[in-house]
């Protein structure tokens, strides 16, 4: 295992709820450290940008209205393998595949709606840090 970095994004569904603080929290709790964090409302020009590996899926037109429907929370996540363990930490994306007492499973609205976002490699953990944050606003 190495320290790793990776993206985390608390989606609108959770912002709406007023969610943020009680997501942080199990973050932390699992080891990983917060070191650049900003709520921003998206356009649809950066949901697109940041999904386009998903472009060609039926519910990508839904999703980037999602993610366009109200503030989110990005972070970058810093620890011991933070890219698998962030994910362990969230849960399954559908919640209803979620195990107990993970994010999605204790916070997730549904398939779409699921709260949180994970980069799910390190290139992509790469990928998407580069896109959403300047190197000067990571502080680790
Ligand atoms: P992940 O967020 O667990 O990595 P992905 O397959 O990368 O899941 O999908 C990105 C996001 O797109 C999901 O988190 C969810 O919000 C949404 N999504 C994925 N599959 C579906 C679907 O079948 N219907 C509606 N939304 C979906
Ligand atoms: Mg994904």
């Amino acid at each position: 295992m190495a320290v790793e970095r990776t993206l985390s994004i608390i989606k609108p569904d959770a912002t709406e709820r007023n969610l943020t603080g009680l997501i942080i929290a199990r973050l932390e709790a699992a080891g990983l450290r917060v070191v650049a964090q900003k709520r921003v409302l998206w356009k649809k020009k950066d949901a697109r940008k940041f999904y386009d590996v998903h472009k060609d899926q039926p519910f990508f037109k839904d999703l980037i209205n999602f993610m366009t429907s109200g503030p989110i929370v990005i972070q970058v996540l810093e620890g011991e393998d933070a890219i698998a363990k962030n994910r362990a930490v969230m849960g399954a994306t559908n919640p209803v595949d979620a195990a107990p007492g993970t994010i999605r499973k204790d916070f997730a609205v549904n398939l779409q709606r699921n709260s949180v976002h994970g980069s799910d490699s390190p290139a992509n953990a790469k990928r998407e840090i580069a896109l959403c944050f300047k190197k000067s606003e990571i502080v680790g």
